[in-house]
């Protein structure tokens, strides 16, 4: 029997099952650039480069073990377009027994794939992607009968299964979590580690400039590119993440700092996702650290609490919520995505910046997502859709598995509370706190009113106000909807306005 064995863009692991039982002398690998995977979102030319540079360094590493590797290019003139037309393109030609694939990340994918086998005329064997910590089968098993899902107990069952940072049945340290440690400023004199990066190869400089000429309007630059693009670089890029970063990892996870992109984070979502590192020896890399005695408690258990906890959380929340979770508005948000988000032109300082850093880079860290981008997205009510959209395209370690239960369930609220307990909604005194950029902002964030004050003031309790009847039982929300009580009238209605005022001129496309 002969197999053609696909592997997907972001499945580029050694071990991955596409490639087990493989009989060299008769089967082929087959990868692709296509358009239709380099256009379902316009990706960030720094995305692209990632995917097709890892690709192709992935393809070789599989020659040099003896693999017969068939490898399409997007510039081949012969590129049918799409995975499927590729894939027919390689059975017409190497007529295969068979076709093996891992499960793809996505729902498209997922579907588009189950009549794969009909259209193709040939068996298709998908196998599961074991690649994760959970299996979708034990995700689903948990998640039964649960009307909320909380990243909070799925994760006490992992570490428990695990048995990581475990004494028997009791969490070292005597807590599961230690989140509140997590959540320290950054010191102004703190001195930032400097960051393990990697020039691009001559494999990389050739993808470099075909990205550039195929997606010129793409956002960023790919001249820019120093990401991971082999295993070994992203082995490299761990081990210094672990000496160098981990220690204050835990204590400075939330903060933010103008102009500085990586602070302590691991940077490793980018290697994480296309397959080149596995979360279970990224977990026991930092595991073993903390045993020689070198990391805190906190700043490990911090760290795995991401990977063990919020990784596997998110992906298992996708699959068991299928292909319509990215239907659902609960705030009937449906305010277009304003073009400040692809072009970064805001006086908003903490926007402006997380916007330049995402430009420059296709990263920002979750703070800046979840707390600055996305809180502004929350409090403006704009359309899950859009906003999701331009998660999906802008970062480098995007694909819908990973960024729709982040954006639809904790950013935006969509699902109306199924993977978080309460909108992650804040005002400027909450930036103000967690990092500098209200200090050099043109809005000030302790005026009350007036074109001067903070924006994200009267937004967050014009958010509140507009979505009183929804959220206002929210036991969780009790405090603000509290305050808003004792207010005044007259503050109310002034609130009202100037939230209405900032809405209008986000509509009419002026400079906010
Ligand atoms: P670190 O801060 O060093 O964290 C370590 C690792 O933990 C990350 O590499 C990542 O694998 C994992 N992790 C941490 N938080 C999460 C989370 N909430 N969900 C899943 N994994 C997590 N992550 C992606 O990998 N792809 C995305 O498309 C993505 N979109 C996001 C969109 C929004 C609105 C938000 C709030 C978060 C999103 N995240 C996404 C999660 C998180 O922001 C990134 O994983 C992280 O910023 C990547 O940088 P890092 O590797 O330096 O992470
Ligand atoms: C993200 C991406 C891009 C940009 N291009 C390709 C490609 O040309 N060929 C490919 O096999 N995969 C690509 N990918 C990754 C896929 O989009 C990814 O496998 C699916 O979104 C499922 O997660």
């Amino acid at each position: 029997m002969t197999t053609l064995r696909l592997i997907l863009g972001d499945q580029l692991s050694h071990s991955v099952a596409t490639l087990r039982d493989l009989d060299p002398e008769r089967d082929t690998v087959l990868l692709a650039e296509v358009a239709a995977e380099a256009s379902y979102v316009p990706h960030h030319q720094q995305k692209l480069t990632l995917c097709f540079s890892a690709m192709r360094h992935f393809a070789a590493e599989l020659r040099a073990r003896g693999l017969r590797v068939r490898y399409t290019r997007l510039d081949d003139p012969d590129n049918a377009g799409s995975l499927i037309a590729e894939t027919a393109r390689a059975i017409a030609e190497l007529r295969p027994d068979r076709l093996v694939v891992t499960e793809p990340g996505e729902w498209r994918l997922a579907l588009e794939m189950e009549g794969w086998s009909e259209r193709l005329a040939l068996p298709v064997e998908r196998r599961e992607d074991d690649r994760f910590l959970c299996s979708r089968d034990t995700f689903e098993r948990w998640a039964k009968g649960r009307k909320e899902l909380r990243m909070e107990f799925f994760y006490r069952l992992m570490r428990r299964q695990t048995g990581w940072l475990m004494e028997g049945d009791d969490p070292e340290g005597g807590q599961f979590n230690f989140d509140a440690e997590n959540r320290k400023a950054l010191p102004r004199a703190l001195a930032l580690p400097c960051r393990t990066r990697f020039a691009p190869d001559a494999v990389t400089l050739e993808v470099i400039d075909l990205v550039r000429s195929r997606f010129p309007a793409n956002m960023g630059d790919a001249r820019d590119f120093d990401w991971p693009v082999t295993r070994a670089e992203a082995l490299q890029a761990l081990d210094h993440f672990i000496a160098d970063c981990l220690p204050r990892f835990g204590d400075y996870q939330d903060a933010m700092r103008t102009g500085e992109a990586w602070l302590h984070h691991s940077l490793l979502s980018t290697s994480l996702n296309l397959g080149l590192l596995l979360p279970r020896e990224v977990c026991e890399a930092a595991l073993a650290a903390y045993a020689a005695g070198s990391i805190p408690l906190a700043a490990t258990e911090g760290f795995i609490r991401q990977i063990l906890g919020w990784r596997e959380f998110v992906r298992g929340v996708y699959w068991l919520e299928g292909p319509d979770y990215d239907r659902s508005n609960a705030l009937s948000a449906n305010r277009p995505l304003p073009a400040l988000y692809w072009t970064g032109e805001t006086d908003m300082r903490c926007m402006a910046d997380a916007i330049a850093t995402t430009k420059r880079h296709a990263y920002a860290h979750h703070i800046q997502r979840l707390m600055v981008t996305g809180n502004f997205a929350l409090l403006a009510g704009l359309q899950p859709a859009e906003v999701e959209q331009w998660y999906l395209a802008v970062y480098a370690d995007a694909y819908e598995w990973v960024e729709l239960p982040n954006v639809h369930g904790m950013v935006l609220f969509a699902d109306g509370g199924r993977m978080t307990s309460k909108p992650y909604a804040a005002s400027g005194a909450y930036i103000d706190r967690m990092s500098d950029s209200c200090k050099g902002c043109r809005y000030k964030v302790a005026a009350k009113s007036g074109p001067d004050a903070c924006p994200l003031g009267p937004l967050y309790w014009h958010f509140l106000m507009r979505n009183r009847e929804r959220l206002s039982g929210n036991p969780r929300l009790g405090m603000p909807y509290a305050t808003l009580a004792k207010m005044t009238e007259e503050r109310r209605a002034e609130l009202r306005a100037d939230g209405d005022a900032f809405l209008t001129k986000l509509d009419r496309g002026e400079r906010v």
